[in-house]
């Protein structure tokens, strides 16, 4: 049996132990998606972790919704993310890039041209994102044409394909949080009549698809999957998570792709007994690399992984300690993130929080 702290084969992905860097949105890279020179530094200060899943990275000018995020789709942007790989890889790391389409959740001022955001089907999300105005509501969305969803997956495919010529050691599909994929899964943001829309085959045929389609790019081993089974993040509602959720956890398993991310719980919800059912349910249905995030502690994890988690993710943690896996080694005490550096800035609050050894040299 495993624990948190022990080395483990993700895929084709050697891992050094079982404590993930969760993928955190930062804004911090410049206004034509290349990353930001500091995020060498932010990276590779977190290279201790077993895998570092990065920020959302949007796989065309379409897939962003959010000021300063980073792209995967240009040279300029692969040559600065082969900075970061490289850096990490230094330090002994691993790390994947996590390939993002925010669909819906955007605005006509973050689009090519004031276009809509594309989506499955024209239906507004009642959600924020951030512009160069600050926070504004997400615009009305287009619905995709067949042909607009089959330049989707071929974005995707580029977009992993770059991935590995940038140094990944692999890409996680974000199929989480109310984003494109997400919003192709449920049935209130997704009202298709054509083979993306109606049954659940139809409503997960994207995101399978783009799992295939990727997986035949890089190979399944450095492929993995995130999902929000019960996530009301970005204006998503699903009624029918234990259907949906049955058939992606199974199909996903057959794939035997490297690992299925879960978003178990936002930091603040309780969980209720119905998720703990739905989730025990679902876990039985998924035979491969699990992986847990959500509100996890150093005690939590360790159970976790007891009871079968190939590993548990930490964002806030990872924020503020760079060196988390240490600290849970020689359990030693955490610092809190400053929330007010968590989206845009500079190093202050990104590349700034000490290690223990940092902090105890200090003192
Ligand atoms: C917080 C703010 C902006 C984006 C996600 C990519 O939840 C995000 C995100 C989170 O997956």
């Amino acid at each position: 049996m495993s624990t948190l702290l022990d080395a483990g084969k993700l895929g084709d992905i050697d891992v050094r132990n079982r404590v993930f860097m969760a993928p955190l949105t930062r804004n911090r890279a410049h206004a034509d998606g290349t990353p930001n020179e500091i995020a060498i530094k932010y990276y590779a200060q977190r290279a201790g972790a077993g895998l570092i899943i990065t920020e959302g990275a949007q796989i065309s000018p379409q897939g962003q919704g959010y000021v300063n995020t980073p792209g995967i789709f240009t040279a300029q942007q692969i040559d600065a993310w082969k900075k970061i790989t490289d850096a990490v890889h230094a330090e002994g790391g691993k790390i994947v890039v996590q390939l993002w389409h925010v669909g819906r959740i955007s605005h006509t001022s973050l689009q090519p041209g004031g276009a809509s955001p594309l989506a499955p089907s024209a239906i507004q999300a009642k959600a924020d994102t951030f512009t160069d105005k600050g926070v504004e509501n997400a615009s009305e969305p287009k619905a995709l044409s067949l042909a607009e969803i089959e330049s989707i997956k071929e974005e995707y495919v580029r977009s992993a394909k770059l991935a590995i010529e940038a140094g990944f050691d692999g890409v996680e599909v974000h199929g989480a949080n109310g984003y494109l994929l997400n919003q192709f899964i449920a049935k209130a943001t997704n009202t298709r009549d054509d083979a993306y829309g109606g049954s659940v085959e139809n409503r997960a045929r994207l995101l399978l698809e783009t799992v295939d389609a990727v997986s035949d790019e890089i190979g399944r081993g450095r492929v993995g999957v995130r999902l929000s089974p019960t996530g009301t993040f970005n204006d998503i509602k699903d009624d029918d998570a234990e259907e949906n959720y049955s058939y992606l956890f199974s199909e996903i398993a057959k794939r035997d792709v490297a690992y299925l991310h879960v978003v178990e719980r936002f930091p603040g919800y309780a969980v209720t007994p119905e998720e703990v059912e739905l989730f025990k349910s679902l876990r039985g249905k998924f035979t491969g690399n699990y992986i847990g995030n959500g509100d996890y502690d150093r005690s939590s994890a360790t159970q976790a992984v007891k009871d079968g988690a190939f590993g548990i993710s930490f964002g806030r943690f990872f924020i503020s300690n760079p060196d988390l896996p240490e600290r849970f080694r020689l359990n030693a005490p955490l610092a809190e993130p400053d929330p007010e550096t968590f989206y845009g800035g500079d190093e202050a609050g990104y590349s700034d929080y000490p290690t223990l050894a940092e902090t105890l040299e200090t003192v």
